[in-house]
């Protein structure tokens, strides 16, 4: 379908020049820490069911998550978070990513991010999540037809979606709805669709291990979605 070759035109970009190199040096250098499994070293396209009406926008891949196992939030502390709420809200089959080959399928939610590929410290540039901004525009005028809630991950995520529904010609509240964790603001896709749109703080390791989000906190955002 359309989201599959989104996903497979995504893998190949060189759009950003220190993202490339970033993305590549990293996997270089640590392709021999992880000598029994491929290091993919690339962009990481949206993972997850092709037809969900439920999409949550990630910040960036981590750089030995996602750019080495080269599915969003396989292999890092982020993704042991997250896919544990997915599997207790039903949309993954299992509770853990390990890597792309582990048997992880997820229904009625897709995953991708405002940027495809690891920056260092974790921190896109604006000319780098501009580049990106492309990508995210097309995920969500394909999946506008059957899509009715995003889960933003983070304020970054949170503005990349108002800014590319705004782009899209989408109804967006004005003042801008501002990011918080359950804050939420209705979108209107093509048709006048209502499409929700929910933050949550993001799944990383300074919310998690602080006790900033907690598992209640997040079953509760995915339960509204
Ligand atoms: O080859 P495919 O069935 O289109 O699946 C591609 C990719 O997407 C696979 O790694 C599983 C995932 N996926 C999913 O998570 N949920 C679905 O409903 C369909 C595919
Ligand atoms: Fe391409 Fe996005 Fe990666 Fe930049 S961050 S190279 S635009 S996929």
């Amino acid at each position: 379908g359309d989201v599959t070759e989104l996903e497979a035109r995504v893998t190949v970009c060189r759009a950003c020049p220190r993202l490339v190199g970033w993305r590549e040096q990293v996997a270089s250098e640590r392709r021999a820490a992880y000598r029994d499994q491929p290091y993919w070293g690339r962009p990481a396209a949206a993972f997850g069911d092709p037809e969900a009406p439920v999409l949550i926008v990630g910040l960036a891949p981590a750089a030995h998550g996602a750019n080495r196992t080269g599915r969003m939030f396989t292999g890092d502390r982020s993704g042991d978070w997250l896919y544990a709420a997915l599997h207790r809200a039903g949309f993954a089959n299992q509770p853990t990513a390990v890597h792309a080959g582990d048997g992880l399928a997820l229904t009625g939610i897709r995953i991708t991010a405002s940027v495809h590929c690891a920056p260092p410290q974790n921190k896109p540039t604006t000319s780098e999540r501009d580049a990106c901004a492309p990508w995210l525009d097309r995920e969500l005028q394909l999946s506008a037809p059957r899509l009715r809630s995003i889960m933003a991950l983070g304020s970054l995520a949170w503005d990349a979606t108002l800014a590319a529904a705004r782009r899209l010609g989408w109804g967006v509240p004005r003042p801008k709805p501002r990011f918080g964790h359950g804050a939420e603001a209705t979108l209107l896709a093509p048709g006048d669709r209502p499409v929700r749109l929910v933050g949550s703080y993001h799944v990383s390791q300074q919310n998690t291990f602080t006790g900033k989000l907690t598992e209640a906190m997040l079953d509760d955002v995915l339960n509204r979605l």
